[in-house]
């Protein structure tokens, strides 16, 4: 029986494969439990990084059709689990890529030396992925994991090489395949052969990773699902606690999204796998540069030194697509920008703000702006509670009339500077000034809800229009191929939201085309054109088929 035949580079991707799936799972229970690192959002946020807008973009963009296809409902968060999965995806591919290569050079090596070989390669892994995340900065803060994570990252990938060369070595000791007839009865009366164990292999990672996977699950303790305390709650919204426009007598047609988006499923969007998890007590605010003042304010001197200014607030991406769910609005609470640069005494009159957040994201604003729009605000507080982690806690911007990549979420740091320099989103080739497009939404066609008006029967039909801070002055809506008709516009929120709109439409039975378009505050007609969103945010006709 011919045993040194070496193990094929195959064999070596299948098992290397294998050993990392099994190594995730250890990974994302020791995160889950103790909240050490987890390399492959690490390895994903760095080539997030690093890698050219435009494959980004792609990336992004496939994604998104993909979920399209699919007909996801949460559009940020089925975003967000396929990059955890690429991510995961990424890792696997490493340790197959590696595993193959390992087994190569395992060849030429002798037991002893294939050990030392796997340990390095090995820790060449883990090393790598800990300069991933050391380059990360303050974004890797998402887990509390110090040098002991990083310790426990570098002995978990240790582990993985040496179970590699293992492996290797217990391969060379068993009857290759393919076993003729006769060796395959002399091999099973005594040893297992190399398929053997190479299933048993399968077996014992499937198993680690099933455990490690459902146990990790069970301990979830992402930061995005972190709920507040019932009695800390606000008064909920009601008649007691009416909403600005509760007697406005435009009710949203039945079926329309809610004009106050509940905290939990306002989407969510930001550059890093998990949310920066920034604590009150270690958290300041510093204001620096051009200033006569520095200065460096906690949490309570934020709120308690500046007169609080609660504003509802519509905030898309500039990445939704006309009809999206990537928009929500919110009440937001806050100190307005200029009260605080009042203190600190900016230097020069036409600088600019550098925003930063604890991630690593950072935008520019004219300071001009921010001295003269109060709306402008650094806000604590959506719908009277802190800010969760994912949305931004304890601090992020307001900025009226642009997209969400102009507004800083974990803001640390503000400083004055002279020169402008391009924000994150800006550097990748997306728009510099960022402006909301002004955009109209059908959102449903109540085909449940047919009012009878006398012997008109009417079926409402509703959405959304928005166009920033501009406001909305006007709604119009075609059936078909019918000429434009004026829809009745619901008293917004406030003056920076969106306005919900509703057509009571008289019934004809058949399939129909319900298309809206609108015109901002100041009366300028949407484009009607469709622009994708990159690089300056959606336009086009909104439109909705519906059968009755
Ligand atoms: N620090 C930081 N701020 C950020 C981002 C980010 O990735 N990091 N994403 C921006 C983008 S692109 C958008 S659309 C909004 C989304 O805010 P939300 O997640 O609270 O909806 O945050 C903005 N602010
Ligand atoms: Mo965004």
């Amino acid at each position: 029986m011919s045993r040194n035949t070496h193990p094929l580079s195959l064999t070596g991707a299948l098992v290397g494969g294998l050993l990392m799936v099994a190594l995730v799972a250890v990974l994302f229970v020791a995160a889950q439990l103790a909240g050490a690192p987890f390399p492959p959002f690490d390895l994903f946020d760095w080539l997030a990084r690093v890698l050219p807008g435009d494959i980004i973009r792609l990336g992004i963009n496939l994604i998104v059709s993909v979920i399209a296809a699919l007909n996801l409902e949460d559009t940020s968060r089925a975003a967000k689990t396929a990059e955890h999965l690429l991510a995961v995806g990424m890792l696997i591919g490493a340790g197959i890529a590696a595993g193959a290569a390992a087994f190569v050079l395992f060849r030429r090596q002798t037991p002893d030396r294939r050990l030392a070989a796997g340990l390095l390669l090995g820790a060449a892994l883990g090393g790598g992925l800990l300069l991933m995340r050391f380059s990360l900065g303050d974004a890797a803060a998402a887990d509390t994991a110090g040098p002991a994570g990083a310790l426990w990252t570098l002995a978990a990938f240790l582990a993985w090489g040496a179970a590699l060369a293992w492996v290797y070595n217990r391969l060379m000791t068993l009857a290759p395949l393919p076993l003729t007839e006769g060796e395959g009865l002399a091999a099973s009366a005594q040893a297992i052969n190399r398929r053997q164990f190479l299933v048993r292999l399968g077996g014992a990672t499937a198993t680690i990773t099933v455990v490690g996977a459902g146990v990790g699950v069970l301990l979830n303790r992402t930061p995005d699902t972190e709920t507040v305390e019932a009695e800390d709650s606000p008064p909920a919204w009601s008649d007691s606690n009416p909403l600005p426009n509760a007697g406005d007598s435009v009710m949203p047609a039945p079926g329309t999204r809610a004009e106050l988006t509940p905290v939990s499923s306002h989407y969510r969007i930001d550059i890093n796998s998990l949310p920066v998890v920034l604590r009150e007590a270690d958290w300041t605010l510093s204001i620096t540069g051009l200033v006569d003042n520095p200065l460096e304010l906690t949490l309570a001197e934020l709120q308690s030194r500046y007169q609080p200014l609660h504003q509802f607030v519509t905030l898309s991406c500039i990445s939704n697509s006309v009809g999206g769910d990537l928009i929500g609005t919110q009440r937001w609470t806050g100190v307005p920008l200029r009260d605080i640069l009042a203190d600190a005494g900016p230097q020069v009159a036409g600088g600019y703000l550098r925003i930063r957040g604890a991630d690593g994201f950072d935008e520019t604003l004219p300071l001009a702006d921010a001295r003269a729009d109060e709306r402008i605000m650094l806000a604590y507080d959506w719908d009277g509670l802190p800010l969760t982690t994912a949305h931004g806690y304890p601090l992020r911007i307001y900025i009226p009339n642009v997209y969400g990549m102009k507004q800083p979420k974990w803001i640390v740091s503000i400083e004055v500077t002279e020169r402008y320099e391009d924000g994150y989103w800006v550097r990748r080739s997306w728009d510099e000034v960022a402006r909301v497009q002004a955009t109209a939404v059908v959102d449903t066609v109540a085909t449940g809800d047919i009012i009878e008006d006398g012997d008109r029967r009417l079926v409402p039909v509703g959405g959304i229009a928005y166009a920033g801070a501009r406001g909305i002055s006007a709604v119009e809506v075609r059936v078909d191929d019918g000429d434009w008709q004026p829809a009745a516009l619901r008293a917004p929120l406030s003056g920076t939201t969106w306005v919900l709109w509703r057509y009571d439409w008289p019934f004809e039975a058949g399939q129909h085309t319900f298309q809206v378009r609108c015109a901002d505050g100041l009366g300028v007609p949407q484009i009607e054109t469709s622009q994708n969103p990159f690089p300056s945010g959606a336009t086009g006709l909104h439109r909705r088929r519906a059968n009755l």
